[in-house]
């Protein structure tokens, strides 16, 4: 497999012409999926194709795949496992060295020498999708002062929680008995920082929106906000970190409802199938704490907070 050399970090700062998807096969894996194998004609205009990582091991991969199928927005995308060595070096190949990459189609892409362009962060093919692409979709909230506030916290979720995400790694599938995982410093803070989000994303929504335009998300409808700090309840989740925190009933509804919704389950499915059908794995993951102290997850809904 070859992967297609940066476009934006060449020396010459050529933009070399697209050679078509790199290897869409996995989706017979991930079966839920609305991710489509790519179409034979690979010039396909239109076409959005997602560069990603196995979804149980990979936050950004979840948080752009979470827009896309959530959205209904028709895409194709290959999923890489970082555990050998074929998808480390499709991964090492990408512009920035990281998933999620967007390839944009021709037309939407409209270089003059006819190449695709390469979006490779999650932020930046958010806010595409969010102002550009996907315009009438409101992927971010509609109302500018709800807006303003979930593009702030979108923002912290990709440059802070610097503890929650290098010492407690997404790995949707397991769980530690929260006993056996040590809080490491600065832990707490991350952990208290999401929650009083969580709490005044619901409290400011409450303050401004209409009841009955209030679905339950972070800021009434299901927005790219629901979307970030849906993993931050994988790891919550996996390592026990909420025991001994107290959540407000918002906050408790605001986590059941991110259980409970349609999308999530349906791509939780596939990360569970994912770990069951070892279609990828990550070794390390299941030794980071006492090996004896883990067990899988066979539902995902297991999870809930108790609210009133
Ligand atoms: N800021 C980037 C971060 C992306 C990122 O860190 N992706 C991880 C997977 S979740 C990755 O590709 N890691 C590969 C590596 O570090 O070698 C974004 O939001 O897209």
């Amino acid at each position: 497999m070859t992967a297609v050399t940066n476009p934006f970090y060449t020396s010459k700062a050529i933009i070399p012409p697209y050679s078509g998807p790199r290897i869409p096969q996995p989706h017979a894996k991930l079966p839920g999926l609305l991710s489509q194998i790519a179409p034979d004609d690979a010039s396909a205009d239109e076409a959005l194709h997602l560069t990603l990582m196995s979804p149980q091991f990979s936050s950004w991969t979840s948080r752009v795949l979470l827009l896309f199928e959530h959205f209904r927005i028709p895409y194709t995308a290959e999923f890489h496992n970082y555990n050998n060595a074929e998808g480390k070096a499709v991964i090492q190949g990408l512009p920035a060295r990281t998933v999620p990459v967007l390839t944009l189609g021709k037309t939407l892409s409209d270089l003059p020498n006819g190449g695709r362009q390469e979006i490779h962060d999650s932020m930046a093919i958010m806010m595409l999708m969010a102002y550009e692409l996907f315009a009438e979709k409101n992927i971010l909230p509609k109302d500018v002062r709800l807006r303003r506030y979930a593009l702030s916290i979108i923002a912290e979720m990709s440059t802070g929680f610097s503890v929650l995400r290098g010492d407690y790694s997404v790995n949707f599938g397991l769980q530690w008995d929260p006993d056996g995982v040590p809080r490491v410093e600065g832990c707490d803070r991350d952990i208290d920082r999401a929650i009083f989000i969580f709490s005044s994303a619901r409290k400011l929504t409450k303050s401004i929106l209409p009841k009955e335009e209030d679905r339950g998300y972070l800021f009434g409808s299901f927005s790219a906000a629901d979307s970030w700090y849906w993993p931050l309840l994988w790891r919550f989740r996996t390592y026990g970190l909420l025991k001994g925190k107290t959540l407000d009933n918002d906050v408790k509804k605001w986590i059941n409802k991110m259980w409970n919704d349609e999308t999530t389950k349906r791509i939780g499915e596939e990360q569970i199938r994912e770990r069951e059908e070892g279609v990828a794995t990550l070794e390390y993951l299941e030794t980071l704490f006492d090996p004896t102290k883990k067990w899988e997850w066979g539902n995902w809904v297991d999870f809930e907070v108790d609210d009133e």
